[in-house]
């Protein structure tokens, strides 16, 4: 018999906590986009898109996690934007934080390690709000505060109801990364349920 191996879709996030998610769809209600909502469960902001992997290489690559040496850092969300060629409507930030390069050139390289193809278009941190959308017109908003702590591996699941994106694991952020203070290394969780 020749069985083909499970395997997942895994990507890399970051995931807003209650309060940043609830914004979030407060923002997406008040912006009236035309398009199809990303669901409200779903929001997140895409490190690093990986695919399709087997359970060993899953193992394998949160064991390199496991090695992330970044800090935890401040994204301000002071923009919407559209994509016209995907038809995505976006939130995103116009400076990006070093700290956050720095978590996706390791993450990249963990992905590169393990035989993925990276993008090699200059990462654009952004939270999609909806597909197959129309231009947002002159939308201006009240800048959000991202407190990003955490980083998280992230399985993109089919359903009969549309995609649904399920945190699988994940590893803390440096707090105090410049002073190299004891308890500095990466800890890592594993996601409830
Ligand atoms: P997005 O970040 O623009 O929303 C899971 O599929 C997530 O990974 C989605 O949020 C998706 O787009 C992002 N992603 C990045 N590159 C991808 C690719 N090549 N295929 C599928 N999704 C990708």
């Amino acid at each position: 018999m020749n069985e083909k191996p499970a395997t997942q879709r895994l990507f890399f996030a970051l995931l807003p906590d209650a309060t940043l998610h609830e914004r979030f769809i407060r923002l997406c209600n008040e912006l009236a986009i035309n398009g199809a909502p990303v669901a409200p469960g779903n929001l997140h902001l895409t490190l690093v898109f990986l695919g399709s992997t087997d359970a060993n290489t899953r193992l394998d690559i949160e064991r390199a996690c496991d090695s992330v040496q970044a800090a935890a850092f401040t994204l301000t969300l002071d923009q919407t934007g559209y994509w016209p060629k995907p038809h995505i409507v976006w939130l995103g930030s116009t400076v990006t934080p070093p700290e956050l390069s720095q978590l996706v050139a390791q993450l990249n390289a963990i992905a590169a390690r393990f035989g993925f193809t990276v993008d090699t278009r200059p990462y654009a941190p952004h939270i999609t709000l909806a597909r197959k959308a129309r231009a947002l017109k002159g939308a201006r908003i009240t800048p959000l505060q991202w407190e990003a702590r955490g980083f998280s591996l992230m399985e993109s699941q089919p359903t009969p109801q549309g995609v649904r994106y399920v945190e699988l694991r994940r590893w803390n952020l440096q707090q105090d990364y410049s002073t190299g203070a004891a308890g500095s290394l990466p800890h890592s969780d594993h996601a409830p349920g």
